[in-house]
């Protein structure tokens, strides 16, 4: 390969061991600073370098502003790529031109119009660099010597707010504690030389300007997510090339990225199939062979088996073969060697998948229990969160993608207290809301779990009197039971205090919606009393002027109350005989929603079409710092299923035949049309169906065995790969299901082999490293970081399950293990978890047989 960086077909910059890409990921908006996009740095094999356009802060918040990219222009003759960016609330247009030079690219800043008033001194290009790459390593300024500090310890100042650039809509992502100030970083360093981790070559690199001086930022003195940010002010009323740098990223000569050898990290049983898949540099040379090695009981190691590696083929940036050793079957510990690469160790055993949902069971889902007190041993996971309750939302957009219409559609004033709804529900995720949507789900999931796998589990002490949650205390009441009654505990307070569902019960202000600790501290637990002033607390010590109370959006949507309604008729069923009282309750909501939304969305159908009708019940939910996508696409994939689901969960709880009669009207058109995403609804409904069914469905199980052979001509994991801006977990998860759930129903034509496809992915047999997906399950190398809420920590809640590999175009595919902050592929989610859940418990009924 070129000794210089080359434009190359894919449209970035390339040299042995250096990518550089600009904006093949523009700014997407979504979330705004996302800390995927801009001029990145793909550098031996790891993007450790982001961000690269003209932002407004010298460290960039998650809710500052980001550039839209307006124009990308390649320049193969001149070896350049122009990309023009505009700032609409500021009228303000930039383009930033990088061009090849040798082993280096300038990159340059040119203006057209001078930076608008409002904004000089503090519109600057910036660079962003991976904290956990560069950390404890050092730099050099101009000669300065120094080291890029491991925990945020430099210096700020404070300035009014009047100087502040706008944040995103408007909000604000801190609390002056009504000092009108906002804190501004000093810069750790300033020069027009630097040298960075000349102590480490894989992550070398050297900027130089003449015409503008470099400011090192150091951006978690903000935010614990922040980047080290290297900038340069853009000079005022100067126009044309205004700001130049060199950057050289230094390249390892000859540097070939080290084989990723994807296995099972939890192991294998006996007689599945075990296939490691091996990923390798485009310009490495596949050997003839690998080999498996058995550990003996006194710690000596000997030969098992010796094989040829086959080869797959180039898939994005790397090439893959394979190494077959499923005829190893004698239960032991193992490794694989691949020429120098050598493996952690791996059970083969008939027993290696008997513990997977644990973690999630007993661990993640208790901690993720609202309104109550949780405990593990010594440690508080936290306390009881937001005793004030909830208050109606004003007419408002919303951070987190909510809004609240002009109409609460409720007998609540703006910002009055609706009693009740602080009892039961799960935090979403990373962040601490109820987004009903997922919560629905999450009920349902729990459901389906009790009813099809009836798991006995007692791990967990829950204690709704004393809102007290003990992990690891059993108390006689199987969890998956007390589970799904403390999520409709929450939802059926919605429909009785409010009349119907609220789209999610959410911050009401950013600068608490990003809190990081104990939930139980985000809001004062006091009252907010607008009569107050803010930080006031009133003489009988239960209000305060501090407007923290989280709030219920409640703008009507009767296509989540139809949903509601399903999930309560289940509910009901599955809580009578242990909570009669709460069932009860549960289906008299489900009764009265059903006819209300029914009776709505005719109403609405009728006034304003078919077209906006659908538009209304595609309004779903919003959500979360990221997994809106998630809920979105299951949003949609629940109405591609139509009214299929809903009819089927209705005719499961009332045995009513119009429900029956309904779902046996669409089922067949809907496999027509798309086998493989109605597949797992039409394999829901098995168990209720009678022979004829089955039978009928037979040829289209076949047609959907067919479908998931493709997979492996498509990619070399056998799996649905998803190239979303947010992780495709779910979309595997979903897939595994329906192929345990069809092999369990039709074992003839779907082989036990291929249900294990899915847990292969998940434990580690996947593109960029090898490590278990799901906190620590896979017993040698679950992942070390996860976007729980207790990420600053650098750590997971077990039983996590990450959205996996996130795909940056053009061809890349990562998954950091040593910075937890990146959503779309470190943060889990209630409604995906508690899929996992399924998934796993169909997968050990399966290895049980
Ligand atoms: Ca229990
Ligand atoms: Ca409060
Ligand atoms: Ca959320």
């Amino acid at each position: 390969m070129a000794q210089d960086l080359k434009l190359n077909d894919l449209e970035y910059f390339e040299r042995q061991g250096v990518n550089v890409l600009v904006f093949s990921n523009p700014f997407s908006g979504g979330f705004n600073d996302e800390k995927n996009s801009g001029i990145e740095v793909i550098h031996h094999g790891v993007r450790t370098i982001q961000g690269g356009a003209v932002r407004l802060n010298k460290t960039p918040e998650q809710w500052d502003l980001v550039p839209k990219m307006t124009s990308r222009k390649v320049d193969r003759e001149k070896g350049s790529i122009e990309v023009a960016m505009r700032y609409d609330d500021y009228d303000f247009d930039s383009r930033v031109v990088v061009t090849a030079k040798g082993k280096a690219v300038e990159i340059a800043i040119w203006l057209d119009k001078p930076v608008p008033q409002k904004l000089a001194g503090e519109a600057g290009f910036n660079l962003e660099f991976l904290p956990s790459q560069y950390w404890l390593k050092t730099f050099t300024m101009d000669g300065r010597l120094n080291r890029f500090p491991r925990y945020a310890t430099s210096q700020t100042v404070t300035r009014p707010n009047a100087e502040k650039p706008r944040q995103f809509k408007g909000f604000k992502t801190y609390d002056d504690r009504g000092t009108d100030r906002f804190v501004d970083p000093c810069p750790l360093e300033t020069g027009h030389r630097i040298i960075m981790a000349a102590d480490a070559p894989e992550r070398m690199i050297r900027i130089s300007s003449d015409d503008a001086e470099l400011q090192l930022y150091d951006g978690r003195m903000l935010a614990q997510n922040g980047w080290f940010v290297l900038r340069s002010v853009l000079p005022t009323d100067k126009t044309g090339k205004v700001v130049t740098w060199t950057v050289e990223p230094h390249a390892i000569p000859g540097w070939i990225r080290e084989p990723n050898i994807g296995f099972s990290q939890i192991g294998y049983v006996p007689d599945q199939p075990k296939v490691a898949v091996i990923e390798l540099d485009k310009l490495d040379r596949p050997l003839a062979s690998a080999t498996l090695f058995r550990i003996n009981d006194d710690g000596s190691t000997e030969q098992a088996f010796k094989g040829d590696i086959k080869s797959w083929g180039a898939y994005y940036k790397y090439n893959y073969v394979k190494f077959d050793f499923t005829s190893v079957r004698k239960p032991g510990i193992y490794y694989i060697q691949y020429g120098e690469s050598k493996t952690n160790n791996f059970l083969i055993d008939e027993h290696v998948y008997d513990k997977i949902t644990d973690a999630t069971t007993d661990v993640w889902v208790p901690i993720h229990m609202n309104h109550m007190y949780v405990t593990e041993g010594y440690r508080t996971w936290h306390g009881e969160p937001f005793k004030e309750g909830y208050l109606q939302a004003p007419e408002s957009d919303h951070f987190d993608l909510h809004r609240q219409g002009a109409q609460t559609d409720t007998k609540y004033k703006p910002l009055e207290l609706i009693p009740g709804l602080n009892i039961g529900g799960f935090f979403d995720a990373g962040d601490f809301d109820i987004e009903t949507g997922s919560n629905i789900n999450v009920v349902q999931n729990f459901i389906r779990t009790w009813e099809l796998f009836k798991p006995q589990r007692d791990e967990t002490f829950v204690s709704q009197q004393q809102r007290y949650v003990e992990l690891h205390r059993p108390d006689g009441v199987p969890d998956i039971l007390q589970f799904i009654e403390h999520g409709t505990l929450n939802l059926v307070a919605q429909a009785e205090q409010i009349g119907h569902m609220a789209s999610t019960l959410s911050n009401s202000v950013l600068d608490n919606y990003h809190h990081l600790g104990d939930a139980a501290s985000i809001t004062d637990g006091l009252h907010y009393d607008p009569q107050l002033k803010p930080y006031e607390v009133s003489a009988d010590g239960k209000r305060s002027g501090t407007p923290d109370d989280m709030w219920a959006f409640t703008t009507r949507n009767p296509s989540l109350d139809f949903q509601a309604a399903t999930m309560f008729a289940a509910a009901s069923r599955a809580l009578t005989g242990y909570n009669d009282d709460l069932a009860q309750r549960a289906l008299k909501q489900s009764k009265r929603l059903m006819q209300e939304a029914t009776d709505l969305m005719g109403q609405r159908r009728g006034q304003r079409g078919d077209a906006q009708a659908e538009a209304d019940a595609n309004w779903l939910t919003g959500n979360s710092d990221g997994n809106a996508n998630a809920n979105r696409r299951q949003a949609r994939a629940r109405n591609n299923r139509g009214d299929l689901g809903t009819n089927l969960q209705l005719y499961a709880s009332t045995k009513e035949k119009q429900y029956l009669d309904h779902f046996m009207e669409q089922i067949w058109t809907a496999l027509d049309r798309n086998v493989a995403n109605t597949m797992q609804t039409a394999l829901d409904a098995v168990p209720y169906m009678d022979e004829a069914y089955k039978k009928k469905l037979r040829p289209y199980v076949e047609k959907y065995h067919n479908y998931i052979l493709g997979f492996d001509t498509q990619n070399p994991y056998g799996v649905p790969i998803g190239l979303g801006n947010w992780a495709g977990v779910n979309a595997v998860l979903n897939f595994g299901m329906t192929v345990c759930f069809a092999h369990l129903y039709y074992p003839d034509i779907i082989g036990k082999d291929e249900a294990y496809r899915v847990a292969n992915w998940l434990y580690g047999c996947h593109p960029y490293h090898n490590y278990s997906f799901v906190a620590v399950v896979g017993a040698t190398r679950p992942k070390q970081v996860f976007y729980g809420n207790n990420r600053a920590d650098f750590s997971f809640i077990p039983g996590n399950v990450a959205p996996g590999l996130l795909f940056r175009k053009p061809d890349h595919f990562e998954n950091y293990d040593d910075w937890p902050f990146l959503w779309g592929q470190n943060e889990g989610t209630i409604a995906g978890n508690t899929q996992y859940i399924i998934f796993a418990s169909a997968l050990k009924a399966v290895v049980g047989e």
